[in-house]
């Protein structure tokens, strides 16, 4: 008995190796991403690119980024044309529309750049074959049509080809391989699993089949097999739904994400060949979003703790490989999330199966952004995109919802408006449109959206959704930090019913940047951690928030944004190069438990200028309840941080410091060590360059020179600064610097600036721009920070020590709006100081940055 059954578990080892003699029989994969031609519409040339590709790399530099069709071709050889068999060519990706030939003959279209379709290549297939493919990112039935991100053109994704057998699972499922795994039912004792698979039979006769599914468990035994009979019409597509219970589920968390597998295969039931075959994962995890006790997870109170995640990176744009996806999974998971709104598009498919496996739940969308047009054929569009996400990533158990529109009032005109009425029927129709489909296709998944900061959503019945998602800016676009509260409070006392999470809150910040009083909108380094230092903790302790999703993972391009850094939403926690930011060890520290953390988070401000006998704060991000500072090998005290962090206010000497900060955890030392520098004031009389952010509380370093340009100031006797004015900011881009947040920051109405300097002859450099006529923002900067119309065409006189240096002026002469305009005078200082007076002829006379240099 027992040496039988030994014998059969033998026979059930080798079965696989029986199934690989009939390899040729199997579904055959492989990429064909290289080795394309390439050319964009307004060139003749043709160039070698590999895919992943895209065709806006202008987008790093330009605006106007190139909108329009762009071409790819590549021909192979099959030396066997495949006789009895199927061939399917899937591209994962083409944004945002594409059409395909093969040899000649129309193959077919898809509209829509996030998501991947598949054709049936049959037909066409030769021993010489060329694939021409037209992709257009222009299409404005296509939706995103307005955004805060780049449309990147081409194929930017994997292509494949795939061949089958004439009986296989249907992979002409929107992008699909036509089978769909779903968990109806999971508790601790028992899981109900449903396999649904469509089969074709692209023969010419009718055939009879078996489908096998082998249901692994995450240690990799078998637990069952299920089997069904089928027969399928010549030319047919047949739907087999088979139901199983699981006892004992080992549960799906991202604590600890146990996945099962699932091997289907369809045989030919006489012969015992195998056809086709197709490996999926799931988990077995159940969960529930509530209005007052907020998100549950297999039974137990979760707070959602996770960021937004765009998907490109310089310099190759949103044409990364599969490895650059699952790394960046890596770092979030290191960072403690346990979530990930995957925004605003579907992403690759190794991002997703990252998900699964590392443990991250996951919301997933389609990018119904800011507005809906009143553009033919766009509503059809968005519901195909929907169902193209839902059906290619429905198997995933790392996604708990679908999400369908974005800020979806932001560039709608306003109930005043004549235009309102019309645009609520249609943007609330699709809404009703795209929920009913998503329910449809997906009952076991919540429906979210995400609203910004109007009730109007509420009040129009864009509240039809499941899960209310805010995107908060509170303290940044807008408003202080705790009106994040108190909206919060009242949509909580309006609605408790209604589950809310926020999907969205976030700060801009340049390494270039640093204050000691940081405020909203000066892109500084330390802006950004007082702001994530207020909204965490509240949303961390009230329990009817789900949880959160950070804006954004990384900075990332918007190829339209303006702003500290042109080109380049900087509120990631990480830099575009996945480098992370100080910042990011706040949220790791607040999220991981399960291990100490202990950061200096001065990596983003290493270097410092100032007075050794002045104070210089060095924060620290930690877990721990106790940590030490040690500088230079003296220790400068203990400090118990609150809220995850303390800051030390220590002085420095100058040069390089060597800073090191300890703790423990339980027993276990924990160190962090970092190298400091403090750079003297600048002394004249050295030859060292005063420079100075006229304007500005932050200290600006340029990238390209490493020069620090300090905050400005009141002039005091025998220093220097500002007499009288106001200061001023603008987010316009500046042309013609790399030095951008130098000019976006002004004194303007100013009466002199002044240096106490002993005498001799000086180089006086003045840094100023006209900001007005600045280009239309986009939408979501709501305004704040443009003061660019205050100095609109003023005209003054400058004097310096007493000589006139420009006579009736502006640094928009020659019609030179926005353009960084820096000009050097020498200057002879006779009275130990050095007077820059205004002297206003039109308008407010301004000034944005000075330096001086003794010669
Ligand atoms: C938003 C949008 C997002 C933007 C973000 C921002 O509300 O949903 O696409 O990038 O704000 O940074 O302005
Ligand atoms: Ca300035």
């Amino acid at each position: 008995m027992k040496i039988m059954t030994r014998l059969k578990t033998k026979l059930s080892a080798l079965l696989p190796f029986i199934g690989l003699l009939c390899a040729q029989a199997q579904r055959d994969m492989k990429t064909i991403n290289d080795g394309w031609f390439f050319r964009k519409a307004s060139t003749e040339n043709w160039q070698p690119v590999n895919v992943p590709h895209t065709y806006n790399l202008d987008a790093y530099s330009q605006r106007n980024y190139y909108m329009g069709k762009a071409f790819y071709r590549k021909s192979f050889v099959l030396p066997d044309v495949p006789q009895g068999k199927r061939c399917f060519l899937k591209i994962d990706a083409a944004s945002k529309a594409a059409d395909l030939t093969l040899n000649g003959q129309k193959i077919g279209s898809h509209a829509g750049g996030y998501s991947a379709f598949t054709f049936d290549i049959t037909p066409y297939i030769q021993k010489n074959n060329t694939i021409e493919i037209t992709v257009d990112n222009s299409r404005k039935d296509i939706t995103p049509i307005s955004a805060d991100f780049t449309f990147w053109g081409g194929i930017y994704r994997d292509v494949w080809l795939i061949t089958t057998s004439e009986q296989h699972f249907n992979l002409l499922n929107h992008g699909s391989d036509g089978i769909f795994i779903s968990t109806p039912h999971v508790d601790e004792k028992e899981a109900t699993i449903e396999i649904r698979s469509e089969i074709t039979n692209d023969a010419t006769e009718k055939a009879t089949l078996e489908v096998i599914h082998q249901i692994y468990d995450p240690q990799g035994k078998l637990q069952q097999t299920l089997k069904q009979l089928l027969s399928v019409k010549a030319g047919e597509t047949q739907t087999v739904r088979k139901t199983s219970a699981i006892g004992q589920p080992q549960l799906w968390s991202p604590e600890s994400p146990r996945l099962y597998e699932i091997v289907t295969t369809l045989r030919n039931p006489k012969t015992g060949m195998e056809l086709d075959r197709s490996t999926h994962k799931t988990g077995f995890r159940w969960f529930s979003f509530d209005g007052e006790k907020g998100f549950s997870l297999n039974g137990k109170p979760y707070k959602l703790r996770g960021v937004n995640r765009h998907q490109d990176q310089a310099p190759v744009g949103v044409a990364l490989d599969d490895e650059a996806h699952r790394r960046d999974i890596r770092l979030i998971k290191e960072m403690g999330c346990n979530f990930i709104r995957i925004a605003h598009y579907p992403q690759d498919d190794a991002l997703v199966e990252a998900c699964d496996e590392m443990g991250l739940l996951a919301w997933e969308e389609i990018p119904i952004i800011n507005i809906v047009p009143d553009t033919p054929g766009y509503d059809d569009n968005c519901e195909t995109n929907l169902t193209e996400m839902i059906r290619q990533h429905y198997n995933h158990p790392s996604i708990i919802a679908w999400g369908y529109m974005n800020e979806i009032l932001l560039t709608a005109p306003g109930p005043d408006r004549p235009e309102w009425p019309a645009c609520r029927e249609r943007t609330v129709k699709l809404a009703q449109r795209l929920e009913k489909t998503l329910k449809q296709e997906d009952p076991y998944r919540a429906s979210v959206m995400a609203f910004n900061m109007t009730n109007l959503y509420n009040e129009i019945g864009l509240d039809l959704v499941d899960v209310s998602g805010w995107n908060l800016y509170h303290g940044w676009y807008v408003g202080q930090l705790n009106d994040f509260n108190r909206w919060m409070e009242d949509q909580h006392a309006r609605y408790p019913k209604r589950p809310t999470i926020i999907s969205e809150w976030g700060a801009g910040s340049d390494r270039r940047l640093h204050s000691k009083h940081p405020k909203a909108f000066d892109f500084s380094i330390e802006y950004q951690q007082t702001y994530v230092e207020h909204y965490l903790p509240f949303i961390e302790g009230t329990e009817y928030i789900s949880g959160c999703t950070y804006w954004n993972f990384i900075d990332f391009n918007v190829a339209a944004r303006q702003e500290s850094m042109p080109r380049v939403n900087n509120k990631g926690l990480f830099y575009n190069d996945r480098t992370p930011k100080d910042v990011s060890y706040y949220f790791k520290a607040m999220w991981r438990k399960d291990t100490p953390v202990l950061h200096i988070a001065s990596r983003d401000w290493p270097v410092r200028t100032g007075d050794k006998n002045e104070k210089h704060p060095v924060k620290i991000y930690t877990n721990l309840d106790e940590v030490e500072l040690i500088i230079n090998g003296k220790s400068i005290g203990k400090q118990r941080p609150a809220n995850c962090h303390t800051v030390f206010n220590v002085t420095l000497p100058y040069g390089t410091s060597t800073l090191k900060a300890q703790g423990d955890k339980n027993g276990q030392m924990v160190e962090d060590v970092m190298v400091l520098r403090l750079d003297a004031m600048p002394d004249l009389a050295k030859g060292d360059e005063l420079a100075i952010n006229v304007g500005s509380d932050c200290a600006f370093t340029s990238d390209v020179s490493g020069l620090t340009w300090l905050p400005d100031q009141p002039y005091s006797k025998g220093s220097w600064g500002y007499i009288e004015g106001k200061a001023r900011s603008t987010t316009s881009e500046i042309e013609n610097t790399t030095d951008g947040p130098l000019y976006q920051t002004w004194r303007e109405n100013l009466r002199a600036y002044q240096i106490d300097a002993p005498s001799g002859t000086y180089e006086v450099e003045l840094l100023m721009a006209d900001v007005s006529r600045s280009r239309p923002q986009l939408a979501n900067l709501l305004g704040r920070g443009d003061d660019g119309q205050a100095i609109a065409d003023s005209r003054f006189n400058i004097t310096i020590c007493g000589r006139r240096v420009e006579t009736d002026f502006s640094p928009a002469d020659g019609g030179h709006y926005r353009q960084a305009f820096r000009r050097r005078y020498i200057i002879q200082n006779k009275e130990n100081k050095i007077d820059v007076l205004f002297e206003t002829l039109k308008g407010k006379c301004h000034l944005a940055g000075i330096k001086i240099r003794k010669l």
